[in-house]
């Protein structure tokens, strides 16, 4: 049986990372095989290409060129981190993927989205996410969280986060017209509430999506294993 595979999505601070390790552990404690993940990067190579990219190296070729780095990135970790591990039956959560390049370049970078759709095709093909959470949170209290955390670690604010609040707004309706154009993909979590509730949300949203995988976790917990 392979993987399943879960893609991550939202604007900037909206809990992703935070989520996924929820949902690592939750599934682990039940028995089931997972790696984390995450894009830009997530294989040797793309990290180099994600290091470029959000020092701001790769802004003044435009939008078109920087929506051509993530797919070489993304590329090279489908190949090396993506598909062996699915192909092994280990679950893949992944801290941001193909709707990103569609929401970031696209929809707020103003790169046309056939083209986009163009090269997803060709890059991505038949390895779609099984299930997309797209966590969704006012564009202030998103942005608010990752200033929060950058003071936290004493990062910098990185290519996209300088972006304006305009950008920010563009990005928030850029994911929910696509959970909205892919119903059968996507779901959206409510992510302005504390971190359980939005992990219980992410539960059901699994449950109700992936019942062979909450089964499974059921099923391995009921024996033991
Ligand atoms: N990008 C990426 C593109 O432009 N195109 C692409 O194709 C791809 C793949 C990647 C950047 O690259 C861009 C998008 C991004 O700008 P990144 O460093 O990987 O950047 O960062 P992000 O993916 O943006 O993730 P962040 O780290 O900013 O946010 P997360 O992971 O969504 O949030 P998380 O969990 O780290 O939480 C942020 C803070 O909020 C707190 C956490 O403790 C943390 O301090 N928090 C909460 N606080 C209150 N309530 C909750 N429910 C909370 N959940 C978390």
């Amino acid at each position: 049986m392979t993987g399943f595979f879960i893609t991550f999505e939202g604007g900037e601070g909206a809990g992703k990372s935070t989520q996924i390790d929820r949902l690592r552990r939750r599934l682990e404690e039940r028995g089931q095989s997972v790696i984390v993940t995450r894009e830009p990067g997530g294989s040797p190579r793309a990290e180099e290409i994600r290091a470029f990219l959000l020092s701001g190296g790769a802004k003044p070729f435009g939008a078109f060129a920087e929506a051509l780095l993530f797919y070489a990135a993304r590329f090279d970790h489908l190949e090396h981190t993506i598909r062996p591990a699915l192909m092994k039956g280990i679950h893949v959560l992944c801290d941001r993927f193909s709707d990103s390049t569609r929401a970031y370049q696209g929809a707020s970078g103003n790169v046309d989205k056939h083209l986009i759709e163009g090269i997803e095709r060709v890059v991505v093909g038949n390895n779609k996410p099984n299930l997309t959470l797209i966590l969704d949170l006012p564009v202030e209290a998103g942005l608010r969280r990752a200033d929060l955390r950058r003071e936290g670690n004493g990062e910098r604010v990185d290519r996209f986060e300088g972006e304006g609040l305009a950008f920010h707004e563009r990005l928030r309706q850029a994911y929910l017209d696509i959970a909205a154009n892919e119903p059968g993909r996507c779901v959206v979590i409510d992510a302005d509430h504390d971190p359980d509730e939005v992990e219980a949300s992410i539960w059901r949203a699994i449950q109700g999506r992936l019942p062979q995988l909450a089964a499974a976790s059921r099923d391995a917990v009921a024996h033991g294993s």
